[in-house]
C-alpha cells in the first residue's frame, strides 16, 4: 500500500436509512447486494483526487467509517460507538427522505460524534435538542445524504425537498438526495458528483491545508474543478 495521506470521516444516521448501500457505492461504485445491519463500524476507502485538474491535485485516501445505526441512546452503546469519534476529519449525516424520524434525529447523531470529539471527557450529549448555536463553531465539514429519494412519489417530492433543504441548511452544509440503488445519481460530472468532490476537497483542506481557521503559508485558492475518481482499496 502507498502511503497516501488519509483523512477520516464518519458515516452516521439512523439503522437502516442506507448508509453502507452509499458507503459501498461511493467506494466500489457499486450497488451492494445483500445489505445486513452492520454491526459496530465498517470501513471502507474511497480514492478521492483533491482539486482534480488543477496544479494542486494530489489523490488521498478517504477512510469512510460506516457506524452501526442500530439503536441508540443507551449510554452502553453510545460509549461503545465513542471510540469511533476520535481524529474526525469530516460527518455525512444519512436520513431516509421516507422517513421523517431519522431526519430529525441526525442532530442528535452529529452532536453525540461532534461533542465526544470537543470533549476529553467523553460526555456525550443525551437529551438530542438541536440548538442551532451548537455548529456555530463547527469547524468539520458536514454532508447531509438523504436516501430512497426512488421511494418517494413525484407528487410529493418538492414538498420533501424542501423539508430536507431547512436540514442541511442548519447544518451549514450541502445536500444530496439518492437513490443508493442506482450508481447514476453518482455519475461522474453529474451536480452530485461535484457536491460530493467539493465536500472531500473541503475535508482536506480543513486536515491539511488550514491550521486554527488561518490558510497554511503558501496554500492559494484556485478555480475548482469537480470529480473524484472510484478506484477503491481495502485493508487486509
Ligand atoms: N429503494 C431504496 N432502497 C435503499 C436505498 N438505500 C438503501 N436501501 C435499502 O435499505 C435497506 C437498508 O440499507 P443499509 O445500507 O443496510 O442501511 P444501514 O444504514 O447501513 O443500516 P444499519 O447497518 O443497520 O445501520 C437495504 O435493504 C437497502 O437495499 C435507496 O436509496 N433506495
Ligand atoms: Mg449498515
Amino acid at each position: 500500500m502507498d502511503s497516501l495521506d488519509r483523512v477520516k470521516v464518519l458515516v452516521l444516521g439512523d439503522s437502516g436509512v442506507g448508509k453502507s448501500s452509499l458507503v459501498h457505492l461511493l467506494c466500489q461504485n457499486q450497488v451492494l447486494g445483500n445489505p445486513s445491519c452492520t454491526v459496530g463500524c465498517s470501513v471502507d476507502v474511497r480514492i478521492h483526487d483533491y482539486r482534480e485538474g488543477t496544479p494542486e491535485e494530489k489523490t488521498y485516501y478517504t477512510e469512510l467509517w460506516d457506524i452501526g445505526g442500530s439503536v441508540g441512546s443507551a449510554s452502553s452503546i453510545k460509549s461503545t460507538r465513542a471510540v469511533f469519534y476520535n481524529g474526525i476529519n469530516g460527518i455525512i449525516l444519512v436520513h431516509d427522505l421516507t422517513n421523517k424520524k431519522s431526519s430529525q434525529n441526525l442532530y442528535r447523531w452529529s452532536l453525540e460524534a461532534l461533542n465526544r470529539d470537543s470533549l476529553p471527557t467523553g460526555v456525550l450529549v443525551t437529551n438530542g435538542d438541536y440548538d442551532r448555536e451548537q455548529f456555530v463553531d463547527n469547524q468539520i465539514p458536514l454532508l447531509v445524504i438523504g436516501t430512497k429519494l426512488d421511494q418517494i412519489p413525484e407528487n410529493k417530492r418538492i414538498e420533501v425537498l424542501a423539508r430536507t433543504a431547512f436540514l442541511a441548511e442548519d447544518f451549514n452544509a450541502e445536500e444530496i438526495n439518492l437513490d443508493c440503488t442506482n450508481p447514476r445519481y453518482l455519475a461522474a460530472g453529474s451536480s452530485n458528483a461535484v457536491k460530493l468532490s467539493r465536500f472531500f476537497d473541503k475535508v482536506i483542506e480543513k486536515r491539511y491545508f488550514i491550521r486554527d481557521g488561518n490558510q497554511i503559508p503558501g496554500f492559494s485558492e484556485r478555480k475548482r474543478f469537480g470529480g473524484s475518481t472510484f478506484k477503491s482499496y481495502h485493508y487486509d
